[in-house]
């Protein structure tokens, strides 16, 4: 009998990763017959089975190896990692930063309240859902105070006297504001992440996996690349390499018989501005192209 070959990865079912995890997964190729009530979809086209839970399940089920991957934000991760011990076996462990779902965990103390550096905390009760991270960066730094464990609506904690500060995750900083709190330090800085169970795979999933991560590669890499067409004198070459951003080495087509004037085809993976092109112009390009790519594979 051969080995097991498919996949099984964890992901968001509702939430605010939900979304851009399943585009990721499209990007990817692959397709699945999706029902919102369920809590198993199977890939059609690809070896590999969701999962949908609760965020907060995902590193228990990558840990334990009930999925081999899993799709979380980095700071649910590193919460449940810390508390679950990190000598145990079969940790989890990240393949690959996603680029979506940015948040920071932060410390936040009431508006009015003078702020003089962490060691003004000593002593003060911190309201979060991540005791375990705070507890590691409040030992980092040296600073003893009560942790004061709630699981939802932190921002309202000092409002009612449950604690003196919060710790919670931030984004665009509204909440903190319109509760009367204000940002004062960076705990952790976090985004979604793509985590493997640190248990060993079967040859044929291991498999599976790397040509997940090429896609994943692939799109992530297309994402801001470009592909640019130009037209320029053949001894502009140099300078036009100088104010390409971030451009493989181009192909180089002769136009006509003399060899003055070349065809310039190239992949910038960094954004292309206005300005970028404006450059390109000043220094002796014509008909400028820029294309979006929607796949590579290196
Ligand atoms: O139901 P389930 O348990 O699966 O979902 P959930 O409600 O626990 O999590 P969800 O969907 O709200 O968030 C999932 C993940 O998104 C988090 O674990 C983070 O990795 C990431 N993320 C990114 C955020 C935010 N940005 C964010 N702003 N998670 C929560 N927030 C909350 C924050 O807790 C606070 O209440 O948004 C508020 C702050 O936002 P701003 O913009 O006002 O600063
Ligand atoms: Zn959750």
């Amino acid at each position: 009998m051969t080995r097991r070959k498919r996949i099984r990865m964890a992901m968001q079912k509702n939430g605010r990763l939900s979304e851009k995890s399943t585009s990721l997964l499209g990007r990817c190729g692959l397709e699945f017959g999706w029902s919102k009530d369920r809590l198993f979809s199977k890939c059609e086209n690809f070896p590999l089975d969701l999962t949908l839970v609760r965020d907060d399940d995902i590193p228990e089920y990558v840990c334990d190896g009930v999925c081999e991957l899993g799709v979380v934000g980095l700071n649910v991760l590193k919460e449940k990692l810390l508390a679950r011990g990190a000598d145990k076996p079969g940790r989890a462990r990240v393949l690959r930063r996603l680029g979506f779902g940015h948040c920071r965990l932060s410390l936040a103390v009431p508006a009015d309240r003078p702020y003089r550096g962490v060691r003004s905390l000593k002593g003060t009760r911190i309201a979060t859902s991540y005791p375990a991270t705070l507890r590691e960066f409040l030992r980092k730094s040296k600073v003893e105070a009560d942790i004061v464990e709630i699981s939802g609506s932190v921002e309202i904690a000092t409002t009612l006297d449950i604690a003196d500060c919060v710790c919670d995750l931030v984004s665009t900083g509204t909440t903190l504001r319109s509760n009367g709190l204000k940002e004062v330090e960076t705990v952790f800085e976090s985004e979604c992440v793509l985590a493997r169970t640190g248990l060993p795979l079967s040859a044929g999933q291991e498999r599976t996996a790397a040509r997940l991560l090429q896609r994943i590669d692939g799109v992530m890499r297309a994402a801001d690349a470009k592909y640019i067409m130009l037209n320029a004198p053949a001894d502009a070459l140099s300078s036009l390499k100088k104010v390409l951003p971030g451009m493989e080495e181009p192909t180089i087509i002769p136009l006509g018989g003399d060899g003055k004037r070349v065809a310039v085809h190239a992949v910038a993976y960094e954004p292309v501005f206005w300005e970028t092109m404006e450059r390109l112009k000043a220094a002796g390009a014509s008909s400028i192209l820029v294309v979006p790519i929607e796949k590579i594979i290196a």
